[in-house]
């Protein structure tokens, strides 16, 4: 590319909390894949984040690394945008640490994921979970980061992040880019196969309810086949009304290409049967190769591990300048070394 100007900032990430799903690449990766050339990207596999809810360990290091293999068999180039692990720059931590300080309780307390995860792991309420939000914003601040693909559920966190980021230049002087929200080409919500009116989850204890993207062919039939359809016999798209068959048509879409409205046309006197099956076959189409790419990846951890070194050396570099100035700003001394 021969523009002189630079790339706008662009942050995003996943939690390694599990196998990635077919919701990741609905509102996700597929995303982050077209913007790479487009921005400097940061792809950043957010571990700290992922420790709110209680993980196995071993299920968590071999999830990190799924998640960054993932993203590499989604399309991601390394050689475009950086990929590293969250709790490989130490910066983001101790930025959250200052952020914090700047957070009032009220308005933490307002945070409806917060409300929301206490609910669905009412066994495990702890302070993490209600600091999420910080530590995102910590993520965001740190890289200069102008643009943020949100959807629906991380919009009031991105607003925390733009008011911390203001008071914060307000208080001193002008430290953090305040980041806008970048609304996604691709916005499709995945539901999930078993309860359309909930989002696909990786961390759904119902398998059955979600295509993981390592799947295989057998298994990803088997899940379209037993995917809960609305009562009705048309294939029709009104995701309000009719969830079940909405959220398969829309599957079909992902996995095609083909638009919504072209699918309703084709299959509109087509069984359910016959359609979920046009969805399985489509969607083992698709998945193949990137499940393909995934495992070689994966096979070799060695180089896979190389690669993430790298992306946390130059997230490293750029984190490290906007925390320094932070630690100035606010008082902190520092011997030179
Ligand atoms: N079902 C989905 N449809 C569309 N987009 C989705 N994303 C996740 N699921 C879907 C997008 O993936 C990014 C963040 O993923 P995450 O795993 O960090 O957090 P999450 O949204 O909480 O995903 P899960 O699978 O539901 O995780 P668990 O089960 O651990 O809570 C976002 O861009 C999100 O929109």
């Amino acid at each position: 590319m021969n523009d002189a100007s630079p790339r706008k900032v662009l942050f995003s990430g996943i939690q390694p909390s599990g196998m990635l799903t077919l919701g990741h690449i609905a509102g996700a990766l597929r995303n982050w894949v077209a913007l790479q050339h487009q921005y400097e990207c940061y792809f950043c596999v957010v571990d700290l984040h992922a420790l709110t809810v209680r993980q196995v360990p071993a299920n968590l290091r071999r999830w990190t690394l799924d998640c960054a293999a993932m993203y590499l068999a989604a399309g991601i180039e390394p050689a475009h945008a950086t990929i590293f692990v969250q709790s490989h720059v130490p910066a983001h931590a101790e930025l959250a640490w200052v952020l914090s300080t700047f957070t009032g309780f009220g308005e933490a307390s307002r945070m409806t994921q917060f409300k929301e995860k206490s609910v669905q792991h009412a066994d495990n309420v702890n302070v993490g979970l209600f600091a999420y939000p910080i530590l995102m914003a910590a993520d965001i601040l740190l890289y200069q980061t102008e643009l943020v693909p949100v959807g629906e559920d991380q919009k009031q966190h991105l607003e925390l992040t733009r008011d911390l980021a203001q008071r914060f230049n307000n208080a001193y002087s002008p430290t953090f880019t305040v980041p806008e929200p970048y609304i996604p080409t691709y916005g499709a919500r995945l539901m999930s196969l078993q309860d359309p009116r909930k989002k696909m989850s990786k961390s759904d204890p119902n398998h059955n309810a979600t295509i993981f993207l390592v799947d295989d062919n057998d298994a990803i039939r088997r899940k379209i086949q037993r995917a809960v359809t609305d009562s009705g016999t048309t294939i029709t798209y009104d995701p309000e009304h009719r969830p079940g068959i909405s959220n398969l048509i829309e599957i079909y879409h992902l996995a095609s290409g083909e638009p919504i409205e072209a699918i309703v046309e084709r299959f509109r006197d087509a069984s359910y049967a016959a359609f979920k099956a046009a969805v399985a076959d489509a969607l083992v189409a698709y998945l193949e190769p990137v499940r393909t790419r995934f495992q070689q990846i994966r096979s070799d951890e060695g180089s896979l591990a190389q690669l993430l070194v790298e992306g946390a050396r130059r997230a490293a570099r750029v984190a490290e300048r906007t925390l320094r100035n932070v630690y100035r700003k606010v008082g902190l001394w520092r011997p030179q070394y």
